[in-house]
């Protein structure tokens, strides 16, 4: 995708923003920047594919731009007049917009946001071709799918996500997909429910097949003004207004759209404590409230302009014993304890007798270990409830879960005795 720019596809990690016109993406891109790059308006917008590259290094935002008689430019983009005119300019053959996205950070690979003209612009096919065009194209990454909340299940939508349907299942579930719920502000939160409305299409989204959504509602708008408001940028009459009415809606606890969020219930973890579960996401918002984020948000703070890319990779190799291997493999007997499964741990416990186990191989190992752990532990949850016949799952999923420690003790550690 970026390869003439001497970026290898596997180096990406696309999140391509699809919806129909209107529905707010540039301005969740804008969001998500914190300020306006790309050009948002009521009526059809967006008029080509326009990728914004993540580079945690730069502090500015520039634009490589590529003319159809073989023309380049390299553009800073300060402000928000040059994009406009790039979105309408016919002799641009394609733009690449690349700067520092705050909140993300690139591990292996860099994030690349991608701004899809809305597929429903009766004066004009060729925007609906552009966007499936580019659809087609993709094996991985993520489709973040703008529903507009004050519109939701027109025809022209319900074609969309047929397509994208269509599209992941092809990419044998490689690419992921978003719900993203947005101008949740217009409702009148007295008279109309957020949550009925937030039922609804997640009823319409799984009645077009696709199955455990996740739907977060958001309002773009308000956060893009809030994040540009922080940022100093300046902003026009009409946005000091909306900013202002915005805060005085969104500054209150009780207008907290993440917790009408819908997460696949796989997803959203919960812990037990004194014989009561609680969902992790109500303790991240408690945490939020013990002032303990102010105090790592200004270490975080302190660290930014420094190289953000580095990973330490300690090498170390725990040649005494494996005790913490040990433990684990006592909690999977615990998880499930019968027969079959108990042979399979007292191998792997001679297995990885006399070996040595490189930490990072120890850190895969805990991971596997708590997938199928959780895994589990859902359906035993769910077996308990209603007797589903997911429970001959388990056994299945902790053998599983010991193949692949075994792999990764042979892939990551020393052998130190031959037996
Ligand atoms: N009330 C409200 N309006 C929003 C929100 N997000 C976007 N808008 C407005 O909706 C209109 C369309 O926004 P855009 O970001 O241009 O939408 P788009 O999906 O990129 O549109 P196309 O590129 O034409 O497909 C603009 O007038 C935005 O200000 C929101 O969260 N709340
Ligand atoms: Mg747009």
């Amino acid at each position: 995708m970026l390869k003439k720019y001497g970026i290898d596809d596997s180096k990406l990690f696309k999140v391509v923003v699809v919806a129909t016109m209107s529905s707010g993406k540039s301005t969740f891109i804008n969001a998500l920047i914190g300020q306006d790059i790309l050009s948002t308006q009521n009526q059809a917008c967006t008029a080509r594919t326009i990728q914004i590259l993540d580079n945690d290094k730069l502090s500015t935002y520039r634009a490589y731009v590529e003319y159809n008689d073989g023309k380049n430019l390299i553009v800073d983009l300060k402000n928000r007049d040059i994009i406009d005119s790039f979105n309408n300019d016919d002799t641009i053959k394609d733009i690449l917009i690349e700067g520092n996205i705050k909140r993300i950070r690139n591990r292996n690979r860099a994030v690349v946001l991608i701004d899809t003209p809305g597929t429903n612009f009766s004066g004009d096919d060729t925007h609906q071709k552009e966007t499936y065009k580019f659809i087609s194209t993709l094996e991985d990454g993520l489709i973040l799918y703008v529903i507009n909340a004050t519109q939701f299940g027109v025809n022209d939508d319900f074609k969309l996500m047929t397509h994208i349907k269509e599209r992941i299942e092809s990419s044998n579930k490689k690419l992921k997909i978003l719900f993203v719920v947005n101008k949740i502000d217009e409702f009148d939160v007295e008279k109309e429910s957020v949550q009925e409305a937030m039922n609804s299409i997640y009823k319409y989204i799984v009645s077009n097949g696709i199955e455990n959504p996740t739907i977060i509602p958001i309002s773009a708008l308000a956060a893009k003004l809030f994040r540009q408001g922080i940022n100093g940028e300046k902003l026009t009459r009409k946005e000091i207004r909306e900013f202002k009415d915005y805060f005085d809606l969104f500054k209150s606890n009780d207008y907290n759209l993440s917790k009408f969020s819908k997460i696949d219930s796989i997803e959203k973890k919960h812990v037990d404590i004194g014989g009561e579960s609680f969902y992790e996401d109500d303790l991240l918002s408690a945490i939020d409230n013990t002032g303990i984020i102010l105090v790592e948000k200004i270490i975080e703070d302190l660290l930014v302009d420094e190289t953000s890319t580095y990973i330490p990779k300690v090498n170390f190799y725990v040649n005494q014993n494996n005790s913490y291997i040990d433990d684990i493999i006592h909690e999977l007997l615990k998880v499930y304890n019968d027969i079959e499964v108990f042979d399979e741990v007292i191998e792997l416990k001679s297995y990885i007798e006399n070996r040595n186990i490189n930490y990072s191989a120890y850190e895969k190992i805990q991971k596997t270990y708590d997938e199928a752990h959780l895994k589990s532990k859902e359906i035993m949850l769910k077996y308990d409830i209603n007797k589903g016949e997911n429970y001959y799952e388990v056994p299945k999923i902790i053998k599983n879960a010991i193949k692949g420690i075994k792999r990764i003790i042979k892939e990551d550690s020393n052998i130190i005795f031959n037996i």
